[in-house]
C-alpha cells in the first residue's frame, strides 16, 4: 500500500505563479501579501528577483480562469494560486462571478493537470471579507500552504 501526501517545505525546483483579482484590492492585496509571507517562510523565494514566483493581477475574479489557464498551460508553474473576493453587497451578479470563476478554476486545473488552488473569498459584506483576510485571520497565508502541499503532492503521485 502506498500513501501519498504533500510535504509543505518540498520548495526545491517549485515554481508558483499567483493570480489576483484587482477588483476589491482593499482586500485581494491582503491576500497576496499573507500568501507571500507564507511562501517566504516555508522557502520560496518571494524577492523581486525570484525565479520561483511570479504574480499577475487581472481585473476581477471573472478573469481568473483565464489567465490560470495560460500560466498553467505554460508549463513553467507546477502550482497555480488564485486569490479573489465576491462580496454580495448590493451586487445583483455576485452568483455569476462566483459560479464562473469557481467552476473555471476547477476545470482549468482538471484539464491541465496542474493544481489551481481556489483563493477566492465569498462573503456577504467587506466586512466579513476583511477579516478573513487579516483582521481576524488571512487566509491568504491557508491558500499558500494549499498550494505547497498540492505541489509536493502532484510531485509524488505516479505520472498520469
Ligand atoms: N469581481 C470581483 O472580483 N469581486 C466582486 O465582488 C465583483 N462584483 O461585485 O461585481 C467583481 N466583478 C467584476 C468581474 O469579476 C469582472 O472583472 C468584470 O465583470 C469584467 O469581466
Amino acid at each position: 500500500m502506498a500513501t501519498f501526501e504533500g510535504r509543505f517545505t518540498d520548495v526545491q525546483g517549485l515554481r508558483i505563479a499567483v493570480v489576483v483579482a484587482r477588483f476589491n484590492d482593499l482586500v485581494t492585496a491582503k491576500l497576496l501579501s499573507g500568501c507571500l509571507d507564507c511562501l517566504g517562510r516555508h522557502g520560496i523565494d518571494t524577492s523581486a528577483e525570484s525565479s520561483q514566483l511570479d504574480v499577475a493581477w487581472v481585473p476581477g475574479s471573472f478573469e481568473l480562469p483565464l489567465v490560470s489557464q495560460q500560466l498553467a498551460r505554460s508549463g513553467r508553474y507546477q502550482v497555480v494560486i488564485t486569490l479573489g473576493a465576491v462580496i454580495r453587497g448590493d451586487t445583483p451578479h455576485f452568483d455569476v462571478v462566483v459560479a464562473e470563476a469557481s467552476k473555471g478554476i476547477a476545470s482549468v486545473s482538471r484539464e491541465t493537470g496542474v493544481p489551481v488552488i481556489f483563493g477566492v473569498l465569498t462573503t456577504d459584506t467587506m466586512q466579513q471579507a476583511l477579516e478573513r483576510a487579516g483582521i481576524k485571520s488571512n487566509l491568504g497565508w491557508s491558500y499558500a500552504l494549499q498550494a505547497l502541499e498540492m505541489g509536493s503532492l502532484v510531485k509524488a503521485l505516479p505520472a498520469a
